[in-house]
């Protein structure tokens, strides 16, 4: 069991993936939690990339549940034992690549490409990170039920990724909703803090700039800059349009363009359709239904020299389409 392999390292470092969300911090805590409790182990939490934490509900998730994640600069930092990324995996685009030795991936999204050697538990079929790591620790007979802010993080976690508990498919998702027992009180103040007033008026302008391809059925936004889980949120949105099967939104930054992508059809997978869109200008990848990427600035990449992004993403969207219509 990955968990064993894992342990017989004594400094364990779990790296949660850049711009965190709910369910990349909750597993990560419990596998904090869970190699802490085996005693002789050096155990760090931590996360890196381009910016900290802003979200107010994460901010307090971390707070109230006392969890000991901390910021790294990958420029000074080297991990010492074995680096485990979770809810992502190493060398993939939305986590900065640390340095390291021995590595290893706990995550639930689709496998892509890992550095030989590198331990892994990938289950693509779970609705959460959380769940992976809640049956990982419950095979290990490790007391959840004693760490009342485990439950609630890993609740969270779960609730975050599945669109509010919409998306509860697996068996494994559903036995982990009904058997943890978490602070409601708590979840209600996390989840009424997810947007300030300022991403209110980011989101309502973004959807109002939406470029709606109603024969195709895809739409591209622009947000101002905001945190990538913002973004989500507006492809979220966007994709509840009747005529919306597909979308992008995309926000630019000082360095890079970053953007979300959604799909609810089957035809059209959104991990794919995020690689396609960067390929060999960024990353992509994700799930089937959802997913995201980095591309680079325009003038450093010749591609979209002279186009605007609505119009790159509008034209990348149509060549997957063609691909896939064949
Ligand atoms: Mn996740």
């Amino acid at each position: 069991m990955i968990l064993d392999k894992i342990a017989s390292n004594k400094y364990i470092t779990i790296q949660c993936h850049d711009n965190p969300d709910a369910d990349t911090i909750a597993a990560g805590y419990g596998l904090y939690l869970y190699f802490s409790s085996l005693g002789g182990h050096h155990v760090d939490l931590i996360y890196s990339g381009r910016e900290r934490i802003n979200k107010m509900n994460l901010n307090l998730m971390v707070e109230r549940l006392d969890i000991p994640l901390r910021y790294v600069n990958e420029l000074n930092y080297e991990s010492v034992g074995i680096l485990v990324t979770v809810d992502s995996q190493y060398g993939s685009g939305n986590i900065t690549k640390l340095r390291t030795g021995k590595t290893a991936v706990i995550d639930h999204h689709q496998p892509g490409p890992l550095p030989e050697g590198c331990l892994r538990d990938i289950r693509p079929t779970y609705g959460s990170c959380s769940t992976v790591v809640w049956k990982l620790l419950k095979d290990k007979e490790f007391p959840i039920d004693h760490f009342p802010f485990l439950e609630t993080a890993l609740y969270y976690g779960l609730y975050n990724d599945t669109t509010s508990f919409y998306e509860l498919y697996q068996p494994e998702d559903r036995e982990m909703h009904d058997s943890l027992n978490p602070d409601i009180d708590l979840i209600r103040v996390m989840n009424n803090s997810n947007l300030t007033a300022h991403d209110l008026e980011l989101a309502g302008l973004a959807l109002t700039r939406a470029v709606v391809n109603v024969k195709n059925h895809f739409a591209v936004l622009r947000a101002d800059h905001c945190d990538t889980n913002i973004l989500g949120m507006i492809s979220d949105f966007a994709l509840q349009v009747d005529c919306i099967n597909t979308c992008i939104v995309y926000s630019e930054r000082s360095d890079v363009i970053k953007f979300s992508v959604r799909s609810c059809v089957r035809e059209i997978h959104a991990n794919e359709l995020a690689a396609y869109v960067s390929r060999e200008i960024g990353n992509g990848g994700g799930h089937l239904d959802k997913a995201g990427g980095t591309i680079k600035k325009p003038l450093e990449c010749e591609e979209y020299q002279d186009q605007c992004l609505v119009n790159f993403f509008s034209k990348k969207i149509k060549e997957y389409l063609g691909l896939h219509n064949l």
